[in-house]
């Protein structure tokens, strides 16, 4: 339990503005932090939950150039799209902004320039591919040619597709640009580097004593640390992104992965600019108590638990504009495909070249979100790799959320609308049965929070689910289509304990299934509260008009689905 409120600043990684979004993405980054600030919402705590498409980088211009329109355009595209995405799957960001923003170019400025200050900004050369016919420094993701190991012809830039290998772009032999297949040649240009080295003992100081991480992460970033930190380039040759202050670097940008974090904090502004208080971002970024907490994909790890807290060190000292470190860097594991072949079920890895996803957009077209989110919920990767499989969907969402979970719902309120006018007034008494449900709720609800709170919502999920059983189980054995005639006042006052369960599971499914249970509101009379926190039991529960909560999966629908990624399987 939580006596002292806290204030927290959520962020979810940045998608890059260049597709659709998948539910990859959304297990990563979105519905866990969606369910964490949706929770936290709900007990009273101060949090703002920021978001918001990445704009800059090769991966928005190599979209561009492939599909013959300008960055500008693909992200414009893109942010529209993803927010609406976003807002279809119920994910409540207070802020959904983005990186291309004039606000964010001169934050990030402003971070370079107090970075320099600090002397954590130094420039050298180094060789790069360049392009003569193009006039450009080519990304190495837009370079190709013979791999200097095993030979193979259509070997990439930075590494080998054929053998593994992996080397530097200057070492590929006959190498050529991927776009106009004309000669490169190796150039040497000049960039600014990040000076991690000098953040070394703070950092290792700093993530040794974060005891509460997860393991995984806190273990990455200490071997990084050990096997020695380098300079880190945040200029590259590339005309898309936040110009960088310098003369001498007016056909260069900040590296996207410079400018992307410091995204979270141009979002903030523009909330508290929103909320008519330009100035509270202050408080989330600048005061001491804030708990910063980052949720993200593993693979973004190394950026935001060594690069991005080293730049906030470096920003903030001085004093006059100090900034809180990530109090928790939340690195969910991935989340693999079900693919079913000719009957035959197997785990892939997602591919959106191959069009091997389940694109978020088209779920939602064929399911609610509810259903989505409840299933997702159920198998998040926060501790290892998951798979995603349509059939399991199905018979999670039939057996758990609609037998357990809505089963409850339905015969409660159906019983109270039928047999006693909808109408439960608190009863004199309660029985002995009731008061040990109360207990045992009491007991999984603070089970519950505390799992929420350690962000573990795919474990807070498995107790809404024991409270589901523990319901249940408590109407079987009152039995009230029996007590209703036999005894109709013992039945009736069943029913209102009933209800007060009903309450409790509906306040714990909330951050899970919002649309449903604000559906709920519409037609049950009641506190949607814990029961820890029923004191005195209200005087009355109420139903009327009640419907049920979610629909069904048909066995068409998971055999369609199926079939889908089947298709793509096969190419
Ligand atoms: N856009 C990478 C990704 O989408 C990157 C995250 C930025 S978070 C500041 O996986
Ligand atoms: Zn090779």
């Amino acid at each position: 339990m939580s006596e002292k409120k806290e204030r927290y600043l959520v962020t979810s990684a940045l998608p890059y503005a260049n597709g659709p979004l998948h539910i990859g993405h959304m297990a990563g980054a979105y519905l866990p932090a969606d369910v964490f600030v949706r929770y936290l919402r709900m007990r009273g705590e101060d949090v703002v939950f920021v978001g918001g498409t990445d704009e800059h980088g090769v991966p928005i211009t190599l979209t561009a150039e492939r599909e013959g329109k300008s960055p500008r355009e693909v992200v414009d595209h893109w942010y529209a799209h993803m927010k609406e995405t976003f807002e279809r799957f119920g994910v409540s960001f207070d802020n959904f902004s983005r990186t291309s923003t004039p606000l964010h170019a001169e934050n990030t400025q402003t971070f370079y320039e107090k970075l320099k200050e600090g002397g954590y900004v130094s420039e050298a050369e180094s060789k790069q591919m360049y392009s003569p016919t193009e006039g450009r420094f080519l990304p190495d993701r837009y370079v190709e040619g013979t791999c200097p190991v095993c030979g193979y012809k259509e070997a990439r830039g930075d590494q080998c597709d054929n053998c593994g290998s992996w080397y530097e772009a200057f070492e590929l032999l006959e190498p050529h640009s991927k776009i106009t297949g004309g000669p490169v040649e190796v150039r040497e240009t000049t960039h600014l580097y990040l000076d991690l080295p000098k953040f070394t003992d703070r950092l290792k100081e700093w993530v040794g004593s974060q005891e509460h991480w997860r393991d995984s992460v806190r273990n990455f970033v200490l071997g990084m640390i050990g096997g020695g930190l380098e300079r880190r380039p945040i200029t590259r040759d590339i005309k898309w992104g936040v110009p960088v202050p310098e003369p001498g670097f007016e056909d260069k940008r900040f590296y996207v992965w410079f400018d992307a974090p410091i995204g979270y904090v141009s979002s903030t502004m523009e909330w508290a600019q929103n909320v008519g208080e330009p100035d509270r971002w202050r408080e989330y970024w600048q005061e001491e108590d804030t708990r910063l907490v980052h949720f993200i994909g593993k693979d973004n790890t190394v950026f935001h638990a060594v690069v991005w807290p080293a730049m906030l060190m470096g920003v903030g000292e001085g004093g006059d504009e100090p900034y809180v470190l990530p109090y928790d860097v939340a690195a969910n594991e991935f989340m693999n495909l079900e693919v079913v072949v000719d009957g035959e079920p197997r785990a892939m890895q997602m591919s959106t070249s191959r069009n091997l996803a389940v694109w978020l957009h088209e779920a939602l077209d064929q399911f609610p979100a509810d259903l989505l989110r409840f299933y997702l919920a159920s198998i998040l990767p926060e501790t290892g790799d998951v798979v995603f499989s349509w059939r399991e969907f199905g018979s999670r969402v039939n057996s758990d959320l609609i037998g357990t979970l809505g089963n409850y719902v339905n015969r409660t309120l159906s019983f109270t609308e039928k047999y006693f006018d909808g109408t439960l007034p608190r009863p004199d008494g309660l029985t002995d049965e009731a008061r040990e449900a109360f207990e045992d709720f009491k007991e999984m609800e603070a089970r519950y929070e505390r799992r929420m709170y350690a962000q573990r919502p795919r474990d807070a999920f498995g107790e809404l689910l024991a409270m589901g059983r523990r319901a249940n189980r408590f109407f079987d054995a009152a039995a009230p289509w029996k007590s209703r005639k036999e005894d109709p006042e013992a039945a009736r006052g069943a029913l209102y304990a009933c209800s007060v369960l009903l309450g409790s599971i509906a306040y714990h499914a909330t951050p899970f299934v919002p649309e449903a249970i604000k559906n709920l509101q519409g037609f049950f009379d009641g506190p949607i509260a814990r029961v820890s926190d029923l004191e005195p039991l209200p005087e009355a529960y109420g139903v009327s008009g009640a419907k049920p909560l979610f629909r069904k999966v048909e066995d068409g629908e998971v055999e369609a689905a199926e079939e889908k990624l089947a298709n793509a399987a096969r190419g």
